[in-house]
C-alpha cells in the first residue's frame, strides 16, 4: 500500500467503504469521478445503497463527469436515491427515472459545467468521491482512467473520500495532464497552443487536509461495448471522407487534415474506421473519448497523437493498452474535460468537429438529445463545445430510422441542440450537404436532394413548396412543422 498511498500522513484515512459511505448524508452533493463508464467510484456507492436501502427518504444530488457505469448510475437510479443528476447519463435505469421525471435531470454542455461548479451556480458539493490509482507523497491524487470534472470537484468539495483501485495499473502515473484555469475576472489565456502542448501537472492538486477517507477496492469497471458498424454507417463514412479529400484539393483543408474531434456511437467509430482506411495519415485526434479504434489509429501510424478525458477500451483493449505502455505513453494524454472541451482551445486549434444527430431538420437545425421532441436519449455532451467552436462542424445520422417508419430529416427538429448558425455539413448515407454560406431555402434544397431518404424526399419538398407560398426568409406552415412527429406518436409511423 505504501506506493499507492504515499502521503504517510494519510495512512490513518484508510478505512472501510461502509465507513466512508456512511459520510455521505440524504440532502448533500456528491461529486464523482468518472467519464464514459471508466475512472468511476464503484465500492462506495455500492456500500451506500446498501446502507441506505431502507430509509425511504434518502436522497443526494449526483455530479459527474460525464456517463458512468451501471455500478453508479444504476444502481442509485434503481435504489431511487437521486434527487438530481448533472451534466450528462447513458444508463438505462437513469433514463428511465429522469424520463418519469424521478430525477431531475439538468443537461449540461460539458466545458460549461466544472466552470459552473466553481462559480457556485449549482451550489456547494458536499463531498467528492474519485477513483484513484495513487495518492501522492505530498497528498496530491492521481486519477485513473478518465478525468473529467474530478480537478473542479476536488478544488470545490468540502470534503473528499478517494477510492484507490488496485486494478489500475500505476504505470498511468503520468499520462495526466491537469489544468484549471483561472476565473473571470482574472482569467488568463489557456496557454494550450498545440494539441500535444501538456500545460499542467500528472495529478489532482488538493489540500491534503479535505482527505477524510481512503477506501482500497479492485472492483472493475463496467465492461464497454461497442455499436457494431453496419452498411450504413459504413457508407457515410465514405461521403465524409470524399469530402475530406475533396476540401484537401481545394486548399481548405491541409494534407494531414486538422486536430479531429469525434463523438460515441457507431456511425462515430465508423467514421474513425473510414479514415484508417483512406489516405490520410499522421492526424491529430483532439477528442474526449479514446476508443479501442483510436488506438488501432495509433498503431498503424494514421493518428500521431490522441488526446481525450477518458480512455474507454474494452478489457482487450486496456491489456493491449497496458502491455504497450511505453509506446503510448508519447502518443496519449488525458486532460480535464474543462480543457479538452474547452472552446477556447477548440477555436484555436481548428478542430473538425464530427458527431451524430438524432434527427436534422430541412434548415440545417439539429437534435441531438430528445426522441420526439420529449424523451431524453443521453444528453449533448461535449456535442455542443465542439460543433460551435469548431473549424468545421459536422454531424452525420442514417436518413431513415425504425426500418423507415422515422424520417431523420424532419421539416422542423422536435428540439434543438444545435442551430442551423452551427451546423455546416451534415452526412447521411445519402450523401453530404455542405450547408457553408447558404440561405434557409438554399440550404433545405441542398438536404432534401443529398440527405433525405428517397422515401421522405417528396414529401419534404412539397412541405418546402407549400411553406415558400408565404414567401418567408425561413418557409414552415407552423401548423404542419411538427405533424410528422405527431404522426409518429400517434401511428408508430412518419410516412
Ligand atoms: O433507439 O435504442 O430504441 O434502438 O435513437 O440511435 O442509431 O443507436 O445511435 O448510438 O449512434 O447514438 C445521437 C444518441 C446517437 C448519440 C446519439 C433512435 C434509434 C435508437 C439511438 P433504440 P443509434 P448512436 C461525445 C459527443 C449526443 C452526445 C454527443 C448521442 C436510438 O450520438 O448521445 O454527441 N449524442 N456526445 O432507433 C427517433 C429519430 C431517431 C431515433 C435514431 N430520428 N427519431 N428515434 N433513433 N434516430 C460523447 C460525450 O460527450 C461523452
Amino acid at each position: 500500500m505504501e506506493e499507492r498511498v504515499k502521503c504517510k500522513s494519510l495512512h490513518s484515512k484508510i478505512t472501510s467503504a461502509k465507513e466512508a459511505a456512511g459520510m455521505i448524508k440524504s440532502g448533500m452533493t456528491l461529486g464523482t469521478s468518472g467519464f464514459t463508464p471508466t475512472g468511476y467510484p464503484k465500492a462506495v456507492p455500492e456500500a451506500l445503497v446498501k446502507m441506505v436501502e431502507k430509509e425511504e427518504d434518502f436522497k443526494i444530488n449526483l455530479y459527474t463527469g460525464a456517463s458512468v457505469g451501471q455500478s453508479l448510475d444504476g444502481i442509485f437510479a434503481e435504489a431511487g436515491i437521486i434527487s438530481k443528476r448533472m451534466p450528462y447519463q447513458t444508463n438505462n435505469s437513469m433514463r428511465k427515472a429522469l424520463n418519469s421525471c424521478d430525477v431531475h435531470y439538468a443537461d449540461i454542455h460539458l466545458s460549461h459545467f466544472s466552470q459552473q461548479i466553481r462559480y457556485g451556480f449549482y451550489g456547494k458539493i458536499d463531498v467528492a468521491l474519485v477513483e484513484a490509482a495513487q495518492i501522492t507523497e505530498e497528498g496530491y491524487i492521481v486519477p485513473t482512467t478518465s478525468i473529467g470534472a474530478s480537478p473542479v470537484f476536488c478544488s470545490e468539495a468540502e470534503h473528499i473520500i478517494v477510492e484507490i483501485n488496485t486494478k489500475k495499473p500505476l504505470e498511468l502515473c503520468g499520462i495526466h495532464d491537469i489544468y484549471q484555469p483561472e476565473d473571470p475576472p482574472n482569467r488568463q489565456p489557456i496557454p494550450l497552443v498545440n494539441p500535444v502542448d501538456r500545460i499542467g501537472k500528472p495529478y489532482i492538486e488538493v489540500d491534503p487536509s479535505k482527505i477524510k477517507a481512503i477506501v482500497i477496492t479492485d472492483l472493475e469497471d463496467d465492461p464497454i461495448g461497442f455499436a457494431p458498424v453496419d452498411e450504413n454507417s459504413r457508407q457515410i463514412a465514405k461521403n465524409l471522407i470524399g469530402f475530406f479529400e475533396k476540401e484537401v484539393e481545394v486548399g481548405r483543408l491541409p494534407e494531414k487534415l486538422l486536430p479531429l474531434q469525434s463523438g460515441v456511437g457507431s456511425v462515430a467509430n465508423a467514421v474513425l474506421k473510414g479514415i484508417s482506411d483512406s489516405r490520410f495519415k499522421d492526424l491529430i485526434f483532439y477528442s474526449e473519448v479514446i476508443q479501442d479504434n483510436v488506438l488501432d489509429l495509433l498503431d498503424e501510424g494514421t493518428f500521431k497523437f490522441a488526446s481525450g478525458t477518458s480512455l474507454t477500451l474494452s478489457p482487450e483493449g486496456f491489456q493491449r493498452f497496458y502491455q504497450n505502455f511505453d509506446e503510448y505513453r508519447s502518443k496519449v494524454l488525458l486532460r480535464p474535460m474543462e480543457i479538452s472541451n474547452n472552446p477556447e482551445v477548440i477555436r484555436r486549434i481548428g478542430s473538425i468537429a464530427m458527431n451524430t444527430a438524432i434527427e436534422a431538420d430541412i434548415f440545417g437545425n439539429v437534435n441531438s438529445t430528445h426522441i420526439m421532441g420529449s424523451k431524453m436519449m443521453n444528453g449533448i455532451g461535449g456535442s455542443g463545445d465542439f460543433t460551435r467552436a469548431s473549424y468545421l462542424s459536422i454531424f452525420t445520422t442514417p436518413s431513415i430510422a425504425k426500418n423507415g417508419d422515422i424520417s431523420s430529416i424532419v421539416p422542423m427538429v422536435s428540439h434543438v441542440d444545435h442551430t442551423e448558425h452551427d451546423v455546416n455539413i451534415i452526412v447521411t448515407e445519402q450523401g453530404l450537404a455542405d450547408l457553408r454560406g447558404l440561405s434557409p431555402v438554399q440550404r433545405a434544397e441542398a438536404i432534401i436532394e443529398n440527405c433525405a431518404h428517397p422515401d421522405y424526399q417528396k414529401p419534404l419538398e412539397e412541405y418546402l413548396n407549400k411553406a415558400k407560398e408565404g414567401s418567408c426568409h425561413t418557409p414552415h406552415t407552423l401548423g404542419d412543422s411538427l405533424s410528422w412527429h405527431e404522426k409518429f406518436v400517434q401511428t408508430k409511423k412518419m410516412r
